[in-house]
């Protein structure tokens, strides 16, 4: 029976009846290629391509799910179905909490003027470098789908992808702003948006919430001011300027730090709508920004900003009335005037504005090195917001990794895995420090002291000389002193332990110099241990590596050993008793009172589940003996008839059961019918091998005293 129904109506207007699946498709090998080639295969599908699901595979009909019968359910197989809807359903992701109405295009940057003096940043060093930009213009308080002219702040964001790494300069078209400090920025934003009990109004601050909090917050007057101005109305994204708002710091190659504040100067100039006007454009062209820039730059109308520099030091600073550490002042370009050092211009839309409007992150803690920040505390609490909500809006650590977030240099680092990894890094070295070099290996990338971004050290904290630094404290020097105590604080049967324990490991180590490195770190805390180790692997031992700090010799600490405090009762601890057909139901029963009495549990093991035919009853074990090795308890007991036993002497399960509670230096309890399988396992009397009677009076405690008879420790 056929499966697929007749042709839609509309499928048969299409023409697509006809199509032939492949016709005009790149051939298989093409096709094939690693994840990138993929990806852009994607963003290059034309028409004719054949149409497919997700993994490749053809798609015969794109018109009709599949049925049971014409007029019959839809049936769960249909993959081509369900794959449809199920991405379907999961298209959106959270808007922006602020800026989620935005509009974006891609551009270039070129540095008109280098300012290598005043900062090291790669962009200004010389006049006609120029790096590729995206940015993204957006209101603020509206969602996704609202108009582009209501009264409100607009944000302009630039992402530099410099051959440093990228710059996000993530500004504003006014150039304050409403609070002080990053801790009332939830507060604002609440307050602005639509009211929370009744979810309007949408893009407007003309509203009791807004006006009540502002009106507390006398700090935001400033900022009310360019908020009520045409400014927050302006005619075209293309006539606005933009600021960087805050502080940042330019460095320069001696390291000499300037304040400095950015402006973007539109070239068209500023113009502002008149708010009728912004009224009316709201309901005859919700998007009449948008499609303003979208228009100009498809027409070849390219719009241009010139970035600007106010360049100011602390002295300056510490004069004037206000400070420049607070965002909601500015400096009048009358006072420090506004440099041009270069030109950014839009000219390119976007190709798909989801991918790239709305997938950008931008991040004010992406600088490059010569650019730094400042205490603004503003600033300081964006430095974590971006990041972090970029998390929550594009679902992974990894939003690196999508195309408009990538840097366009390269990047390597030991970040790894993570929802959405694409990248498929090779080798082991995820890691650093290694010395996988040493065993041929790659060993990955490694920082760059000397290029690197260092943090301007000067805190900006006038009169205190605490500075900034990646440092270590010289009172954290010494790694060796305590290790040593510990060593020396422990039995000797414990220090054997620690021996062998490294021994065994290094032995599974492949590569010699890193054997011959711990060796010679081991010397720093005990000479004999690392003699020991040595001994255990037959090498050589290194040479003694050379210590930050003198060794300091600590008195012995006999809280650190185990052994030293160990608690040798019943408490919490399990005892295996075996037992087999025909033993003494009695003789189980008072074990097992006993232990349980002193706190303890106890494991009726026997070679079958039972319930076993036994002298006084029958009686049931708790497991099987093959499948309750004596790892499981603490201790064990055996009641066996002489028969059982010499019966059980001769498998495997019986007398490893023994030997390795021996072996694991446990209390070993029995009956003298157990005897045979003892020699059989090798089981020495000593004082942990004791008649059953004895065993509430030994407790299951570990008798080490017999282990260099067993087995060699280092
Ligand atoms: Fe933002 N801001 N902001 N902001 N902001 C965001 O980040 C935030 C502030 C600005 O087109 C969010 O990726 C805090 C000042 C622009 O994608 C979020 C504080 C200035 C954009 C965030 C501020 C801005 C954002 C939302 C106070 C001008 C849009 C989505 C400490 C200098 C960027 C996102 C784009 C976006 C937090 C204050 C400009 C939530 C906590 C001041 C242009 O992280």
């Amino acid at each position: 029976m056929a499966v697929s129904g007749p042709k839609s109506d509309a499928a048969l207007e299409n023409g697509l009846a006809d199509h032939q699946p492949g016709a005009g498709s790149p051939d298989y090998e093409t096709m094939v290629g690693e994840g990138g080639e993929t990806q852009q295969r994607l963003q290059d599908e034309r028409s004719g391509d054949a149409l497919t699901d997700n993994f490749g595979h053809r798609i015969a009909d794109n018109q009709n799910s599949l049925k049971a019968g014409a007029r019959g359910p839809t049936l769960l197989e249909d993959f081509v179905l369900r794959e449809k809807i199920f991405h379907f359903d999961h298209e959106r992701i959270p808007e922006r909490i602020v800026h989620a109405r935005g509009s974006g295009a891609h551009g270039i940057f070129e540095c008109t003027k280098a300012i290598p003096d005043v900062t090291k940043a790669s962009i200004f060093q010389k006049k006609g470098a120029s790096c590729p930009v995206f940015v993204r213009f957006s209101t603020v308080a509206g969602g996704a789908g609202s108009v582009d002219t209501p009264r409100d702040v607009r944000g302009f964001a630039v992402k530099f992808y410099t051959e440093a790494g990228n710059w996000d300069l993530v500004g504003n078209n006014i150039p304050v702003f409403f609070i002080q400090d990053a801790m009332k920025f939830p507060d604002l934003i609440h307050s602005v948006k639509m009211e929370a009990d009744r979810g309007y109004p949408q893009a407007a601050s003309a509203h009791d919430t807004f006006w009540d909090f502002v009106s507390l917050m006398p700090e935001s007057m400033h900022m009310i001011m360019w908020a009520m101005s045409d400014r927050a109305i302006p005619r075209s994204l293309r006539m606005m300027e933009g600021f960087g708002v805050h502080s940042f710091r330019f460095i320069n190659q001696d390291g000499d730090g300037k304040f400095v504040k950015f402006h973007w100067k539109p070239v068209l100039g500023v113009a502002s709508q008149v708010w009728d006007e912004a009224v009316k454009t709201a309901g005859a062209d919700p998007d009449f920004h948008r499609r303003d820039l979208y228009e100009a730059i498809a027409s070849g109308d390219y719009p241009a900003w010139d970035l600007g520099v106010q360049i100011f030091d602390e002295a300056w600073a510490a004069e004037q009335p206000y400070d420049v550490l607070d965002a909601t002042k500015l400096i009048p370009e009358e006072d420090i005037p506004v440099e041009i050092i270069g030109r950014l211009t839009l000219n390119r839309n976007v190709d798909n504005f989801f991918a790239e409007t709305e997938q950008v992150a931008f991040l004010p803690s992406n600088v490059i090195p010569g650019i730094d920040f400042t205490n603004d505390p503003l600033l300081q609490g964006r430095l974590f917001s971006y990041l972090d909500t970029q998390k929550s809006r594009l679902g992974t650590t990894n939003f690196h990794q999508i195309p408009i977030n990538a840097p366009k240099c390269p990047f390597h680092n030991m970040q790894r895995d993570g929802l959405m990894q694409t990248l498929v890094p090779k080798g082991r070295a995820n890691y650093e420090p290694n010395s996988l070099n040493e065993a041929g290996e790659d060993s990955g990338p490694r920082v760059a002291p000397e290029t690197g971004f260092t943090s301007f050290s000067d805190n900006g904290e006038r009169n205190d000389p605490t500075d900034k630094m990646r440092i270590r404290a010289e009172t954290f020097a010494d790694h060796y002193s305590q290790a040593r105590m510990f060593y020396l604080s422990q039995t000797e049967n414990e220090q054997a332990h620690i021996a062998s324990a490294i021994v065994f490991e290094l032995s599974k180590v492949v590569m010699p110099h890193v054997r011959l490195r711990v060796l010679s770190r081991l010397r720093n805390i005990d000479e004999d241990l690392a003699q020991r180790v040595a001994d255990g692997l037959s090498i050589a031992l290194p040479e003694k590596a050379p210590a930050a700090r003198d060794l300091v010799e600590m008195p012995i600490s006999d809280a650190l050993s185990i052994q030293k405090n160990a608690k040798d009762g019943f408490a919490g601890r399990k005892v295996g008793i075996l037992f087999a057909e025909g033993s003494d139901k009695a003789m189980v029963e008072k074990l097992k009172t006993g232990v349980e009495k002193a706190g303890g549990s106890v494991f009726l093991v026997a070679p079958k589940i039972g319930p076993l035919k036994v002298k006084g009853g029958t009686l049931e074990a708790d497991g099987k003996l093959d499948g309750s090795p004596s790892v499981l308890f603490d201790a064990i007991a055996s009641v066996l008839m002489p028969q059982s036993a010499e019966i059980l002497s001769k498998q495997g399960a019986a007398v490893q059961w023994f030997m390795d509670a021996y072996g694991h230096c446990k209390t070993i309890a029995h009956c003298p019918g157990t005897q045979i399988i003892l020699d059989k396992a090798g089981v020495e009397k000593d004082d942990g091998v004791i008649p059953n009677e004895m065993l509430l009076d030994k407790g299951p405690k570990r008798h080490w005293a017999r282990e260099p008879k067993i087995r060699d420790l280092a």
